[in-house]
């Protein structure tokens, strides 16, 4: 039975693609049934009507699943921040990084828009990217509008089902049509993404970058941090989970409580002091979300 991937799900049809092309599929009722519905990256079996057309038959199971934006399978999330206009914002970096993190989808985060710093600028955010990698983070800087960086971030799509995660106006569209000429995706100006503070690209589709997809969602842009708990959150900061397991009380939360390694490791500068800052705020706004709940 032939069967491809879901690229893209529009008014009741499923874009199957093979080795071949793209097949246009419907789901069957027995799907609806199950109460499973296809979403966009899964992986099906689909009995063919023609060369075109077809009905999905089976879903193999999947390996995980987003809900906003609706996709399964994802292997890596690109978090796409910009240099400049907007501004590069290490909370903002840090939220979806957590968030990411916890979903088990790797992180790779790329800075676009580099053409735009004047060169004291440019040390700020130089310094930033070897933070960012020496916690471990694959750290790419790129401008879209003079091809830097685009030979680095090509290989980095290669067979994997990416998700773009990133605020509107960072660039996205625009990283892919760089990447994808051919694509023309539409794209906006910044002053129109202030002024109307939503994103210009909407539905979920895969496009296909060298060997592999990737999804140009706005993607993760309500980020909470929703079952999430407090205990877990240092795991999804690396360099604090390699210190929790030297703090004295196990169920440390690296706050007040003495003898905790991870606070020792901000003071010696091993940890840096805005990640650090970053995570007791996080921390907070999961004990109060926490609190409203049990009231
Ligand atoms: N100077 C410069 N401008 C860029 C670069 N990349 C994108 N831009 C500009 O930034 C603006 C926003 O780009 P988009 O690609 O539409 O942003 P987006 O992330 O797709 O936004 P949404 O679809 O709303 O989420 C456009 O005016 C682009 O021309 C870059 O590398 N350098
Ligand atoms: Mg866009
Ligand atoms: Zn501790």
């Amino acid at each position: 039975m032939p069967g491809g991937t879901i690229i893209k799900a529009l008014s009741g049809f499923y874009y199957v693609k093979t080795d071949t092309g793209v097949v246009r599929c419907r789901g069957r009722g027995v799907f609806r049934k199950k109460n499973i519905s296809p979403l966009v990256g899964d992986v099906v079996k689909f009995r063919a009507e023609s060369d075109s057309e077809g009905y999905i038959i089976e879903i193999e199971s999947r390996k995980n699943e987003l809900v906003r934006p609706p996709i399964a399978n994802v292997d890596q999330g690109i978090l796409v921040f910009s240099a400049k206009n907007p501004d590069f914002n290490t909370t903002l970096l840090d939220r979806f990084l957590v968030v990411i993190e916890s979903k088990k989808i790797k992180p790779v985060i790329v800075v676009t828009k580099i053409d735009l710093l004047a060169p004291e600028e440019r040390e700020r955010i130089d310094k930033f990217r070897s933070i960012y990698r020496s916690i471990g983070y694959e750290t790419i800087f790129l401008s879209s509008k003079t091809g830097l960086g685009l030979d680095e971030v090509k290989p980095i799509f290669d067979g994997n089902v990416s998700v773009f995660a990133g605020q509107s106006g960072v660039g996205k569209s625009t990283l892919i049509n760089a990447l994808r000429p051919d694509l023309q995706l539409k794209t906006s100006s910044i002053s129109k993404h202030l002024g109307r503070g939503k994103h210009t690209t909407r539905h979920v589709e895969l496009l296909e970058i060298g060997s592999g997809f990737v999804a140009d969602t706005p993607g993760f842009s309500a980020i909470d941090f929703d079952g999430i708990g407090t205990g877990e959150l240092g795991m999804y900061f690396p360099e604090i989970r390699e210190k929790m397991p030297d703090c004295k009380f196990r169920n440390c939360l690296h706050v007040s409580e003495p003898k905790c390694a991870v606070k020792e490791a901000v003071e010696t500068y091993q940890i840096q002091s805005f990640r650090y800052k970053h995570y007791l705020m996080f921390l907070q706004e999961i004990q109060e979300r926490k609190q409203r709940y049990e009231k």
